[in-house]
């Protein structure tokens, strides 16, 4: 049987939730005092401009589910491009989804990558839980630490591979919190740090987006030469202004964006 589009975020959820134990935390925080469920404004992944397991082999699994391709956005210095999908039902998550371009990346980046890539077998990517099956590869703390130097995304999809990175609350459908601040304010007061890269709040009202995020978790990875706490995932936060024709902003915001990236990068 295929999944459909909410088995798909319920298996995408529990994969995250299972190296991202402050989530749970999160919801009580914002969620608690209300009655609806949280609403996910959008979620991400990520992976390699590789033919094996490009972007376009992550989106497939969702243009199968009801979601269509609705932007695009480059990130040179970070050697990124990224699409993102919408489903026809609005309080269903978006999905952002991002590829690291790796003619641009030193060799010897390359060669750590494609002898990763090398190993997945080529079926599993049709497979109804590729998006939450983790690495298919072997990779030592070493190799990890020496693409850090050079990527910290390369890095966290080493270690991590195929998975959400992040799960966003949507501001606009919390009952109990009308601001990005006051969510901010209830995050810190609750003991999270927030990525503060380009300060905590990204975007504005002028663009019709404000974004902030928690930094990532840390969780423990199996490298093949040891065990070692390195960070996961995290938890963001969105709010959509209306744009003049009174609809919410759907798209994404390239310069937010670029910050967001950073909340997997070490403390
Ligand atoms: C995605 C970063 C971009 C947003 O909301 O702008 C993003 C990532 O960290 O993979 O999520
Ligand atoms: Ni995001």
């Amino acid at each position: 049987m295929h999944n459909n589009v909410d088995t798909l975020f319920a298996n995408l959820w529990d994969n995250y939730l299972s190296v991202t134990p402050s989530a749970v935390k999160v919801h009580e925080l914002l969620g608690s005092t209300q009655q609806d469920d949280v609403i996910n404004d959008h979620i991400a992944l990520r992976t390699f401009n590789h033919s094996k397991i490009g972007l376009e082999k992550l989106a497939a699994h969702f243009l199968a589910v009801g979601y269509k391709e609705c932007g695009e956005y480059h990130f040179e210095a970070k050697k990124l491009y990224a699409k993102h999908f919408e489903h026809s039902d609005p309080t269903k998550p978006k999905v952002f989804i991002s590829e690291l371009l790796l003619e641009q990346c030193s060799e010897q980046l390359q060669s750590i990558i494609n002898r990763m890539i090398d190993q997945i077998d080529p079926s599993v990517v049709e497979n109804d839980n590729f998006l939450y099956s983790g690495t298919h590869w072997q990779v030592s703390h070493e190799e990890y630490k020496t693409l850090l130097t050079e990527s910290e995304y390369a890095a966290w999809m080493a270690a991590w591979g195929f998975r959400a990175n992040h799960f966003t609350v949507s501001i606009n459908y919390l009952n109990n919190f009308d601001t990005i601040e006051s969510v901010n304010q209830a995050l810190k007061d609750g003991g999270f740090a927030l990525n503060t890269s380009g300060g905590e709040i990204k975007g504005s009202p002028e663009v019709l987006l404000e974004q902030s995020s928690t930094l990532a978790d840390e969780f423990s990875v199996k490298f093949s030469d040891g065990e070692f706490a390195i960070p996961s995932c995290f938890y963001e936060f969105a709010l959509r202004y209306p744009k003049a024709d009174g609809e919410l902003y759907t798209g994404f915001v390239a310069a937010s964006a670029d910050k967001i990236f950073e909340s997997t990068n070490a403390r």
